[in-house]
Formats: structure tokens, C-alpha cells, sequence
């Protein structure tokens, strides 16, 4: 038994995270009770459209005071277009957990599961097998620019891109190591640098000159056009991937497209140096197309608790153990079911949450 109780904000948000909140929560406490993990968890209602819908506002003002002494934040989904922009609606919760708990690392894993229908021809599980490292806290999203001669013809809309060099260091440091210690130990550099003139040639160089420090690394650079394509055509040839905050969301959704449904898809936002809580969150949206009917794949969500449970424990031990349990009970209900209909089969999202938590 671990001395250590986290403590974990629980933030379902909008559409399907309130559904396959649930679940996620449902895993981790079985893996945590399993393996001796105390986990004090708090229940959060804002950072969600119904909270901006009845304040006006994403989050109250104390929102980092009340998410500060946790361990972690579990959350769901963001963006209720029909009532809160979508723009509005993420910079004014997720965003800001990433860029003010310096959560600087998105890390987002690739993968192909036995028992999960490929659109790729001839592509079987252990196939495809990454990670995805995407920039989290600049880069392609800022809030700098604006609009001016507005509504005219002569309409000018101007939007910055940020590139630090602490920032891009930092993210191309992490994607090294993480190469380094896989067996196969190759790194991607995804880049444009033949197109956008200015931060993508200077991406590239820190690329090198931070990779004169990986010697046993073989890294490339490859354009995020030709590096799109080879996703879907040659995804066995990735191992990690690092890209800048945009190219690393787009990339981090076509991955688990080409294995099948980004409903698998977890994701860590980090803060590897722990000064502040991260985040754990399934790669998609609040899917305000298919909210309310509990179809949702809830798989992401739970996977992502995995990796939760994972970072806590620094990768040792019960955590290590809870993490592996998971994944292990994902990876049975994946090849035998119950499926939800995303994986072409009849179970809803509890139905599919209990089955992997029966197995933990
Ligand atoms: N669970 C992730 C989520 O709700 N994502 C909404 C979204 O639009 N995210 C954009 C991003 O991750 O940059």
C-alpha cells in the first residue's frame, strides 16, 4: 500500500466527456483499489459551456487557486458550439490550464490495436506503435493579432506565431529522450520549412543542434505535408514524432485515424518538472453530433486515467502496475468486445466502461 493520496480534479466538461467521464473514473478506481493507490477525488462543474452559459465566464477567477495543491486534472471534453464559440470556449479553460500549469509537453500515443478494424490495407496490431510529442504552451496558438480596415475590402486579419527558444528546446529535448529510450530509437521532426520561411528553418536548426547531444538518436526532419501522407501510407515507419503545438494536434488526430478511431486516443499534457498539476485528457472533442445517445467510445478516456496513474507514480511500482493493468483490460475488450458502434459494434458507452473495469 502507497502512503501517497492524490489528489485529483475531476473535470467531465462538455458533450461526451460527461460520458465517458464516468467510465474513466470508473478504471482508475478499480486499478487504484487493486494496487493500494489512494486517490482523493474533486468533483468540478466549471471550465464547461453550462458554467460559462450561467456565469458568463469558463472558470471563476480562482480557478488556479482551487486546482494548485492537486495532483492531477482529469477532464473530459471542451466546446459547446451552439451556445459558447468554440474559440471562446477553449482559451477560456483548456488553454489556460496548458499555458499557466506550464503543461509544455502534450504527449499523445499512436497505436493499433488486435480486434480494431484498419482503414489501412494489410496493417496488423504492433504495426503502428508512437507517440506523438506536440508543443503545448505556443507556437501556432496564440492570441496575438488582429483585424484591421474590418468589414471592408481592404480587411487585413494578421495572427502571430510564438516560437521561444526555452519553449522549442524544452519539447525537442523531451522527444529525444523519449526516443533514446525506445528500442528503435528514431525521432521525427516534423517542419515546413521550405514554406514558412522564418520560425520553421529555425525550428529545424535547434532540431540539430539539440540532437548533437542524442548521438544513438537517428532524427529527420520531414515537411508536415509529405509527413501527413506517410501516416497513412507508411505508419509503421514512426517511432516518435515531435511537432510544433498546430502540426502536433493535426498529426495527433490523424494517427489514431489510421488505426481505426480517434476514440482511442489518450493524451498527457505535462509538466515534467511537476511545479504543477497535469492534465489527462482523451485526444477528441465534446462531439456535439453524437452527445446524449451514450455511444461514445469511452476507451480514450479510460486509457488516458492510465497514463494518469502512470505520471503519478513516475512510471514505478503500483502505478506502473494499475497503468499496465488497464491497458491490459483495453486490449481484451478491443479483440473480444463489447465495442461501441465506432468500432462497428452494438455497446454503449457504460456497457464498454464496465467491461474494461470488470477485467482490472
Ligand atoms: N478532450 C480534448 C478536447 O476537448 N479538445 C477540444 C479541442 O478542440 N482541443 C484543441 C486542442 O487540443 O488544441
Amino acid at each position: 500500500m502507497e502512503n501517497k493520496t492524490y489528489r485529483i480534479a475531476v473535470i467531465p466538461g462538455d458533450g461526451i466527456g460527461k460520458e465517458v467521464m464516468p467510465e474513466g473514473l470508473r478504471a482508475v478506481q478499480a486499478a487504484a483499489d487493486k494496487f493500494g493507490i489512494g486517490l482523493e477525488l474533486t468533483h468540478i462543474d466549471w471550465a464547461s459551456c453550462d458554467y460559462w452559459q450561467a456565469h458568463g465566464k469558463m472558470m471563476p477567477d480562482d480557478w488556479k487557486a482551487q486546482l494548485q495543491g492537486m495532483d492531477a486534472i482529469f477532464f473530459g471534453a471542451v466546446g459547446w458550439p451552439a451556445t459558447v464559440p468554440d474559440h471562446v470556449s477553449l482559451w477560456g479553460s483548456l488553454l489556460k490550464f496548458r499555458r499557466e500549469f506550464d503543461q509544455y509537453i502534450n504527449l499523445r500515443p499512436v497505436r493499433l490495436f488486435e480486434g480494431v478494424p484498419c482503414p489501412l490495407a494489410g496493417r496488423k496490431a504492433g504495426d503502428i506503435d508512437f507517440f506523438v510529442v506536440r508543443e503545448n504552451t505556443e507556437g501556432e496558438y496564440t492570441n496575438l493579432g488582429g483585424r484591421i480596415f474590418e468589414g471592408t475590402e481592404r480587411e487585413i486579419v494578421i495572427q502571430e506565431s510564438v516560437f521561444s527558444r526555452h519553449g522549442t528546446e524544452r519539447v525537442l529535448k523531451f522527444a529525444f529522450e523519449l526516443a533514446q529510450s525506445r528500442p528503435r530509437k528514431k525521432l521525427t521532426v516534423a517542419t515546413k520549412s521550405n514554406g514558412i520561411a522564418v520560425s520553421m528553418p529555425w525550428w529545424d536548426e535547434r532540431a540539430d543542434e539539440i540532437g548533437r547531444s542524442y548521438p544513438e538518436v537517428a532524427a529527420d526532419k520531414q515537411h508536415i505535408d509529405i509527413l501527413s501522407a506517410r501516416f497513412v501510407l507508411q505508419p509503421d515507419r514512426f517511432d516518435v514524432v515531435v511537432a510544433s503545438n498546430l502540426f502536433g494536434d493535426i498529426l495527433s488526430d490523424l494517427g489514431p485515424a489510421c488505426t481505426g478511431t480517434i476514440g482511442l486516443a489518450p493524451s498527457a499534457n505535462l509538466d515534467p518538472e511537476r511545479r504543477f498539476p497535469s492534465l489527462f485528457e482523451p485526444v477528441h472533442g465534446s462531439a456535439p453530433d453524437i452527445y446524449g445517445q451514450n455511444i461514445a467510445n469511452p476507451v480514450a478516456m479510460i486509457w488516458s486515467g492510465a497514463l494518469m496513474l502512470d505520471f503519478l507514480t513516475h512510471g514505478q511500482g503500483a502505478g506502473r502496475q494499475a497503468h499496465d493493468a488497464i491497458v491490459a483490460a483495453i486490449e481484451t475488450v478491443l479483440r473480444e468486445g463489447p465495442r461501441t458502434r465506432d468500432l462497428g459494434g452494438q455497446a454503449d458507452t457504460t456497457e464498454m466502461g464496465k467491461a474494461v473495469a470488470a477485467l482490472i
